[in-house]
């Protein structure tokens, strides 16, 4: 088959050899809590100190990681590929556009990001905004909170993923467990249209046997290999 249109979806796993811990491995808890647990509206209505916490110190820990070789193999890939592609994150940093990627959609939610639930505005997270702060767009007060999309919360650009999946000749998986939907289906929609399906991931994930190929080792080493 002609490979034109290319749909990629990344995990945590691409930005491990970052820095940045994934949700699921042994260092997949933050200070004892389950992702499950301070990922959720439910959550933050109960603590929202404790969740703010929790994105203080990834935004903390963003600034000071890295892109590596696999965000600049798909960046190298997005600046040179001449059919359509699409790259959907479900992580919430911003290691694939600081490596230069364009064509890219962060179904999650970026950290970076602020949302007020009063007005409706989203902007850039300055310093520490946590709870009470204000509203930069219209000034109330506690009602800014992470942009990001927490268990139970639908995921951004639905449609325009689904579209790309439905026109896509080749789906890739790099670094996700598949433990989470709807990302954890886009393989099964491919495959329903056609498209050839790879994974790659440091071990088989949960839906490792709907792929055509797969790939196991560290994204760094894979993705570079991949891109070529
Ligand atoms: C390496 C590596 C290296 C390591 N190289 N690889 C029951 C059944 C089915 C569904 C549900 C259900 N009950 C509830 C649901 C729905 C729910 C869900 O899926 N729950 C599951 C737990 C079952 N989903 C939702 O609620 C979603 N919304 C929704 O469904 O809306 C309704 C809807 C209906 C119809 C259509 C559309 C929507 C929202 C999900 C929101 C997820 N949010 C989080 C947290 C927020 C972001 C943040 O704070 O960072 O997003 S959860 C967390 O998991 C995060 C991630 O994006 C997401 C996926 O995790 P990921 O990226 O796969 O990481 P890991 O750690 O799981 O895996 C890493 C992998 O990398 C591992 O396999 C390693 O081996 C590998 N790896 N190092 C390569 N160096």
């Amino acid at each position: 088959m002609t490979i034109r249109n290319i749909v990629i979806l990344t995990g945590a796993g691409i930005s491990a050899e970052s820095g940045l811990a994934t949700f699921r491995g042994p260092d997949g808890l933050w200070e004892g809590h389950r992702v499950e647990d301070v990922c959720t509206p439910e959550a933050y209505a109960r603590d929202p100190a404790l969740v703010h916490d929790f994105y203080d110190a990834r935004r903390a820990k963003l600034g000071t990681v890295e892109p590596n070789a696999a965000h600049r193999a798909l960046a190298r890939l997005d600046a040179e590929w001449s059919g359509e592609l699409l790259i959907v994150t479900q992580n919430v940093d911003d290691l694939h556009e600081r490596a230069g990627a364009t064509r890219l959609l962060h179904m999650h939610g970026e950290l970076m990001q602020g949302w007020c639930t009063a007005c409706g505005e989203r902007f850039r997270w300055a310093g520490l905004m946590g709870e009470g702060a204000e509203c930069p767009s219209c000034g109330r007060k506690g009602a800014v909170r992470p942009d990001i999309v927490w268990f139970g919360e639908m995921p951004y650009e639905m449609e325009r993923i689904d579209a790309a999946l439905r026109d896509a000749d080749l789906f890739v998986s790099i670094g996700t467990s598949g433990a989470v939907y709807p990302a954890a289906g886009f393989v099964q929609t491919a495959r329903y249209v056609g498209a050839e399906t790879l994974e790659m991931n440091l071990e088989p994930s949960q839906g490792s046997l709907f792929f055509d190929e797969r790939r196991y080792g560290r994204a760094a080493a894979l993705v570079p290999a991949w891109v070529g």
